[in-house]
């Protein structure tokens, strides 16, 4: 069996170096669909996906257009969406034929359970986000946005998600965070052996006796990825083909 490959936290359409952005994306989706089976987005592809019935962002057609040629190349898109791209309707299931996973899950792979987790609100540096994810979950709150025009509605809804450099200074603040090791041990304790996790845009493996905890960095500084086939559970860096 071929290899699977995770990633999470790209970022698409923050107007941060998009070009270079999608360079990289487009010759690692290559090498995904030349070696691999499938692609996990672990969520926050985009840097703010907010389905409308009848739109999408224009900031996210670029990012848009990478999914559409990896899935024409035959690749299995799973896709658990995040805290930037959790609007999504039925787009990503309808059009790539990805399997859209909601909220967090547990897949099994190479006999390992493996456990996919966005990660926004599992640390407690999250406290004050929490309030915020029960607002932006709320469906009476989505229902008032999607009624604004986009016009209005996407610039006010970037303006929170932005991803700019400054912010990526602030992803630093989870480097010596263990806060989430006691949530970790309950997965473990519960027959999980990897977790795999994103949003904290830091590239991490760690081992916890015969278990693991992964978090897949991001394409904004890292350009990381997890490859996960027979035997092998590894955290790699991506270098482009040239
Ligand atoms: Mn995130």
């Amino acid at each position: 069996m071929r290899p699977i490959y995770f990633l999470s936290d790209v970022h698409f359409g923050s107007g941060n170096e998009e070009a270079a952005k999608q360079r990289r994306i487009r010759s690692f989706f290559q090498h995904v669909c030349k070696t691999g089976q499938a692609l996990y987005i672990v969520g926050d592809y985009f840097d703010f996906w907010f389905e409308y019935r009848h739109a999408i962002p224009k900031s996210c057609l670029a990012g848009y257009h990478e999914l559409l040629l990896l899935k024409d190349s035959g690749v299995d898109i799973h896709y658990l969406l995040g805290n930037h791209d959790q609007w999504a309707l039925d787009l990503f299931e309808r059009d790539l034929g990805a399997t859209v996973y909601r909220s967090p899950t547990t897949i099994r792979l190479f006999g390992l359970q493996i456990h996919l987790h966005h990660g926004d609100g599992v640390s407690s540096l999250d406290r004050r986000y929490r309030l915020l994810k029960r607002l932006f979950h709320n469906p009476l709150s989505r229902t008032f946005y999607r009624w604004i025009h986009p016009d209005v509605g996407l610039p006010v809804g970037r303006r929170f998600s932005d991803h700019s450099k400054n912010k990526d200074l602030h992803f630093d603040k989870y480097r010596d965070d263990d806060s989430i090791d006691p949530w970790l041990q309950e997965q473990f304790a519960c027959g999980i052996d990897v977790v795999v996790m994103g949003h904290h845009h830091l590239p991490i493996q760690k081992s916890f006796g015969n278990h693991q905890y992964i978090n897949l960095g991001d394409w904004v500084r890292h350009a990381s990825y997890l490859e996960v086939s027979e035997g092998l559970v590894e955290l790699k860096f991506w270098q482009e083909e040239l």
